[in-house]
């Protein structure tokens, strides 16, 4: 399949997704987005894919919204800008939540407006030590979307949730790994190398586990611990069924790596 906004390639249990539109610093029009709701919608269902590993190409991840895609032939910015978010935004952001798959972001460059919600998103971010975040909206106008306004405070506490969306100021990745906003800050030319590295690793853990794992997580803020233990007893009565719980004690006990079928 080909695409006009994204480079998509597959092998070895990952499938990567590369943002593709450098000369806007990736971003999102249109098409991109129907591209990559496409992407995204195929990988869940694929069961040859373990792994999403997305990134950007250039020296940008994404600029948020394609604002020159917002004023029509007269001239005029669309109003409803909630149903835009509706239609073009929110299905990508359930989607990354509620896919059974471990998400990798590597983060190349600037990440801005929606293209540093949609990083906020994702499971496990790796950023280059040259990108940076920007909540983008209050420099236009507008506030938090995509999910910004509930992963910022519940990554990086209220106070600088506060700062960062109302002041609209860039911060580094090193500033954002400290403050618990991304996992890991690595040196520009290891982006690569330690995202693949990461991606592999995960393609190798049991599907069935890190699915599960993913929801006990998305589940945990709202619930107390007695719910939360409930709900880890279920989960781990199901994991215990499968066969690849099996391997991995097997594994183990004969000084192996599993192989995990997802089973
Ligand atoms: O509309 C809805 O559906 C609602 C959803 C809204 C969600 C949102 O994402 S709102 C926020 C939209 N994004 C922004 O406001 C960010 C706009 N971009 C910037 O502020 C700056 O580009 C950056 C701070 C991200 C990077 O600055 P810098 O100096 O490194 O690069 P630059 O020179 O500004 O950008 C390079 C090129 O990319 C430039 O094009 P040119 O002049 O070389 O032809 C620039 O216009 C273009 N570009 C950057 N961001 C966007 C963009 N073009 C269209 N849309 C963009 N968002």
């Amino acid at each position: 399949m080909s695409f006009e906004c994204i480079r998509f390639e597959t092998g070895e249990g990952i499938a990567r997704i590369f943002f593709n539109r450098p000369e806007r610093l990736n971003a999102f029009n249109r098409q991109m987005l129907k591209e990559l709701k496409t992407l995204l919608d195929q990988c869940a269902v694929d069961p040859q894919i373990r792994v999403i590993l997305i990134t950007g190409t250039g020296r940008g991840f994404c600029a948020g919204q394609d604002l020159t895609e917002r004023k029509n032939e007269n001239g005029e910015l669309p109003r409803d800008l909630g149903k835009s978010l509706e239609e073009n935004y929110h299905p990508l952001i359930r989607r990354l939540r509620t896919m059974g798959k471990p998400i990798v972001c590597a983060v190349n460059g600037v990440a801005a407006g929606a293209g540093a919600s949609f990083v906020l998103a994702c499971d496990l971010v790796i950023a280059a030590k040259s990108a940076s975040f920007i909540q983008a909206f209050s420099r236009i106008g507008l506030t938090p979307d995509c999910g910004s306004s509930y992963f910022l405070p519940r990554l990086v506490g209220e106070a600088k949730a506060r700062a960062l969306a109302l002041t609209g100021d860039q911060i580094d990745a090193e500033t954002a790994e400290r403050w618990g906003m991304i996992w890991q800050c690595v040196p520009d030319e290891e982006l690569q190398s330690q995202s693949e590295s990461v991606a592999l690793k995960l393609s190798r853990k049991a599907p069935l586990a890190s699915a599960e794992t993913k929801k006990l997580l998305q589940q945990s803020p709202g619930r107390n611990l007695e719910e939360q233990l409930q709900l880890e007893g279920q989960t781990q009565q199901k994991m215990g069924m499968t066969e690849d719980y099996r391997e991995g004690v097997q594994a183990f006990l004969e000084k192996r790596q599993p192989r995990f079928q997802g089973k």
